[in-house]
């Protein structure tokens, strides 16, 4: 890794400013250099690889096929990488973003260990500037937030949390040391996407493991496999069928909807329909169902009684069978976690569930967690208690825009953009995977690339025309944001508290309830940027 952090290199002007180094900023910053414009990207890791690179827990993996989730826009790239497993484990993804970044040269423009703390716009020099934690500022035409939707970890609020004296990790922000299970009395908090991949890893090897859980989420089986050789060399040859797939889903993953009802179909059919996309790899299950059955309350229920079923099948205590099986929320309103084995551990018998509904925690204490019913004695806690999602990557920065306008106060009761990639009142920051972007709702690199190519394109346009500024109308932005919430209204999972709503029990304040993502789908709001950029970038005003 080069060292980048001399105060002569960090306190320069450069034609563009890339926050975060992750899927989005490395790509960026490989399509803007191509144009020949001078880039420096600030990174608060000591590597690249953002999400894959702080999310080191035992068990991290996609739920995306690997081979549907690598960037597709070298050629050379796809030949040369070989994914190991249908559904790569984090270790494996970081190599990859490692590899790439080795390949294309990115680290020598990116400078490691260097959060950023404000950006504010100048007006009278239309710049950005940009000042990390060490005090550093630098300056920019152009501001672009590739900062990720799920990158900003939040703890529980519970109290004595600082009091434990035992090992503690949030799961977003676990060691690069391994972590050892063995013979320790190990206590978990949360079972969401990520508790659920750390709870079945944890429990192969723990000497006692205790799962804290507040509520229960319909898990599928994630399939997952060693990809053989005659299947590397498949998917090799078909890249480019993998991607128009990709293309053409709701989601950019590899299963699309079925557009039968649920009720076009007889019981039996629809419980045979239910069984294969159980047996079938990925989230075929979540993607690839029914068209109502996340719209249509009747058509949910048809498969909470399915998924119902197959927990109370699967666990060998009743009791716990029921703990496990969600009553507040129907089947994929909430983000699916994906699993392999994971009803199976509640079997073990050094394995316990609490069920903090019948037996809330009071505080955490120096030696464990403390309930209602007694005290828990752990090595370790590991806390698998999710993030402030979304805005909450956007809210540790001070970003002030025209007129000193805070951005997080702009954003109090909810986010404003034009679609997803820009706030009025905000010019030249581009927000890749920003809120209201379909690419927060979706097989997350296919919108990445999206994102990135349509902002590199504003850009060059912008060069072209010697334009210098550009910034989101108001009645753009008011439309789209409408449009985003209206869409999500027609949604089950609008009702539910989720991340998805802003829903954060953990955060001090609390916050209306306010859709963060796209749920319109990546086609169409493919076709919407690409009719706005079509029509010199209608909704935009250009300088
Ligand atoms: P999630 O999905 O937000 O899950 C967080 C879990 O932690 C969830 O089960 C919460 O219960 C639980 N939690 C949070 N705070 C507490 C407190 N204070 N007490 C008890 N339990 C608590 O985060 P993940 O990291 O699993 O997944 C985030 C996304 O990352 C995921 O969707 C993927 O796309 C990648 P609750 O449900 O709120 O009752």
């Amino acid at each position: 890794m080069q060292d980048r952090t001399s105060d002569q290199e960090i306190g320069s002007q450069f034609d563009v400013i890339i926050i975060g180094a992750g899927i989005s900023g490395m790509y960026q910053l490989y399509r803007l250099r191509k144009l020949g414009l001078t880039v420096r990207v600030f990174e608060t890791g000591k590597d690249v690889g953002g999400t894959w690179y702080w999310n080191r827990y035992p068990g991290a993996r996609f739920d995306s096929e690997s081979y549907s989730y690598g960037y597709s826009f070298s050629e050379e790239l796809l030949q040369e990488w070989e994914w190991q497993e249908h559904f790569s484990a984090q270790p494996e993804t970081l190599r990859y973003l490692n590899y790439v970044a080795d390949k294309f040269d990115l680290r020598k423009d990116i400078v490691f260990e260097s959060p950023i703390k404000s950006a504010s716009y100048e007006k009278a020099e239309n710049l950005w500037l940009v000042t990390s934690d060490k005090g550093h500022t630098s300056s920019a035409r152009f501001l672009i937030t590739a900062i990720g939707p799920i990158s900003a970890p939040t703890l529980p609020n519970i109290e004595g949390l600082d009091s434990y004296k035992g090992e503690a990790y949030h799961t977003g922000n676990w060691p690069h040391e391994p972590v050892d299970f063995r013979h320790k009395r190990v206590g978990i908090i949360g079972t969401g996407a990520t508790g659920v991949q750390v709870i079945q890893e944890v429990a192969k090897t723990v000497g006692h493991l205790t799962v804290f859980q507040r509520s229960p989420n319909y898990c599928a089986p994630l399939g997952n496999s060693a990809i053989d050789e005659p299947t590397q060399k498949k998917i090799k040859a078909s890249y480019p069928e993998i991607f128009k797939r990709c293309s053409e889903t709701h989601g950019a993953f590899l299963h699309k909807a079925d557009p039968r009802s649920a009720f076009d179909v007889t019981s039996e059919e629809r419980q045979a329909f239910y069984e294969k996309l159980y047996a079938e790899p990925g989230f075929g299950i979540w993607m690839g169902n029914f068209r109502d059955v996340l719209v249509d309350k009747r058509a949910n229920d048809t498969m909470n009684e399915f998924m119902a079923r197959k927990i109370r099948e699967r666990v060998t205590d009743p009791e716990i069978a029921e703990q496990l099986i969600p009553i507040n929320h129907g089947f994929g309103t909430r983000r699916i976690p994906m699993e392999t084995n994971y009803y199976e551990v509640y079997n073990q018998d050094n394995v316990k569930l609490v069920d903090l509904n019948e037996e809330p925690i009071r505080s955490i204490t120096p030696l464990g967690i403390l309930t209602e019913s007694g005290e828990y004695e752990f090595d370790i806690i590991i806390y698998a208690t999710g993030f402030d999602a979304v805005t909450g990557s956007f809210d540790k920065i001070d970003i002030r825009g025209e007129g000193g306008r805070r951005l997080k106060d702009k954003w109090s009761d909810g986010p404003k953009t034009y679609l997803g990639l820009q706030s009025a009142g905000f010019p030249n920051m581009l927000t890749l995977v920003g809120p209201h972007n379909a690419a927060t709702f979706c097989n997350i690199p296919r919108c990445i690339e999206q994102n990135v190519d349509w902002v590199t394109d504003l850009i060059l346009f912008m060069r072209d025309q010697n334009l210098v500024k550009v910034v989101a109308s108001e009645a753009a932005e008011e439309e789209w944001t409408e449009h985003v919430l209206e869409t999500a209204e027609k949604m089950l999972f609008a009702k539910v508290d989720s991340w998805f709503m802003g829903i954060n029990k953990n955060l001090a304040h609390k916050r209306k309830r306010r859709f963060l993502l796209y749920a319109g789908g990546s086609p169409a709001y493919r076709e919407r940027c690409n009719e706005v950029a079509a029509d010199n970038y209608r909704g935009f005003q250009l300088e």
